[in-house]
């Protein structure tokens, strides 16, 4: 629950329509792209978790396989990446709220929908989770619903909408691969909390595959009926592009307002998911030293780490007043191509350790997470690297006042 709670969100809801824009009714072929990359990077997340069960995952997993240094640019990256697709997903969640209510203003519900979930998360991960896995019921069945209306009693998709496929060509099948890749970031969200999970040795791997192959299996249906019913030009349009796709192409208003409810729900689910997520590495990362301690604090009352939960929310709340839809998902891609990357390279050298066969397959995964990076916009490479550089830098400094302060203190 927590992973697909992750990982179906504002990506299919929202973004659709954007990749769609990119690629035309080919924005089915980016969706099979995006699911390929992020299936390679499963199986490294899949390795390297059966391997080591701490929470924390990436941060952890590239620590402990490559290098310390690595690690802590892979948990600054991580960071970065969460909290500007908190941004994506408090925007998504405002256009779908906007459409059943046109008089209340999309900025005020983007700002306040992260500051409510953080109250719940502060509040402690049992009544999160609880929350999250009604919601994860919720969306799945109305992308399911969506799915079989549109061929009862008779197929309502036009053949014609198929066509010219690639009106835009690779390139803008590969942009759009590049943008719907969003869709799929999360899948690994379970390792974030292995120690709060059930024999995670087992359990974080199998949560991944099944997450992520339902995950893949959906959007694909999702995205052939979206584009059969409205078109990709319609698609491209919209801001709420499967309201849309009922609206025009099924036409039942009762639909209409269930899958509005429903984007507002996944949406919602994959926030809180995330802000789960970036408390808990921030966490281990304080708890690890190499972030500032005070934000490892538990909360006296609901034991949860509430000074990095509010960080996290307050900052999400920010990201929509600074930019569009398509530019926040861009940059967010960046971080996650990048750390997935990383994860790729990890499991390369867990699997070089242990002499297996399989290693071609993370080198394969990072090949194909470095290749789609290149499809992304320009400015999500620029302000990636700065925040990269920004790391460094950090890290550095950090280091060099801890060696100052501990010869300080030798006599
Ligand atoms: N995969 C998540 C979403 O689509 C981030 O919202």
């Amino acid at each position: 629950m927590l992973n697909i709670g992750a990982i179906i969100g504002a990506g299919i809801f929202v973004l659709l329509g954007v990749a769609a824009a990119a690629a035309g009714p080919a924005v089915i072929l980016s969706v099979i792209i995006g699911g390929f990359v992020a299936g390679f990077t499963a199986f490294s997340f899949v390795k390297l978790s059966s391997h080591v069960a701490e929470s924390g995952s990436q941060y952890i997993f590239v620590k402990k396989m490559i290098s310390p240094f690595a690690g802590f640019i892979t948990g600054w990256v991580w960071f970065f990446e969460n909290m500007i697709a908190g941004g994506v997903l408090s925007l998504g969640l405002a256009n779908y709220v906007v459409t059943l209510f046109p008089n209340i203003p999309l900025l005020f519900v983007a700002a306040f929908a992260p500051i409510l979930l953080m109250i719940v998360n502060v509040m402690g991960i049992k009544e999160s989770s609880l929350l999250n896995a009604f919601l994860v019921v919720l969306k799945i069945s109305v992308l399911l619903l969506l799915v079989i209306l549109a061929f009862i009693p008779t197929s309502r998709l036009h053949p014609e909408f198929y066509q010219p496929f690639m009106p835009n060509g690779w390139e803008g099948v590969l942009s759009g691969a590049a943008l719907i890749f969003f869709a799929y970031i999360g899948f690994g969200r379970a390792a974030t909390a292995a120690e709060e999970i059930k024999n995670p040795e087992k359990n974080v791997p199998l949560s991944i595959i099944y997450a992520l192959a339902m995950s893949i299996i959906l959007y694909l249906l999702t995205s052939i009926v979206t584009v059969g019913l409205i078109g990709y030009k319609k698609l491209a349009d919209s801001s709420s592009p499967l309201a849309d796709t009922i609206k025009y192409g099924l036409n039942f208003t009762w639909l209409e307002i269930l899958v509005s409810i429903a984007a507002i729900a996944a949406t919602a689910s994959v926030l809180l998911a995330t802000i789960i997520g970036v408390s808990r590495m921030m966490f281990a990362m304080s708890r690890d030293n190499v972030l500032s301690n005070s934000l490892s604090k538990l909360h006296p009352k609901f034991g949860t780490p509430y000074l990095t939960i509010i960080v996290a929310g307050v900052v999400m709340a920010t990201l929509p007043f600074l930019g569009t839809l398509r530019q926040i998902a861009s940059v967010t891609n960046f971080g996650a191509l990048f750390i997935y990357s990383m994860i790729n390279a990890s499991a390369i050298v867990l699997l070089r350790k242990k002499k297996s066969k399989e290693t071609i397959i993370p080198i394969s995964g990072l090949g194909v997470c470095l290749a789609l990076m290149l499809f992304l916009d320009w400015y999500a490479w620029i302000i990636g690297i700065i925040w990269i550089i920004a790391g460094v830098l950090y890290y550095f400094i950090k280091r060099r006042n801890s060696v100052d302060n501990f010869n300080r203190q030798k006599p």
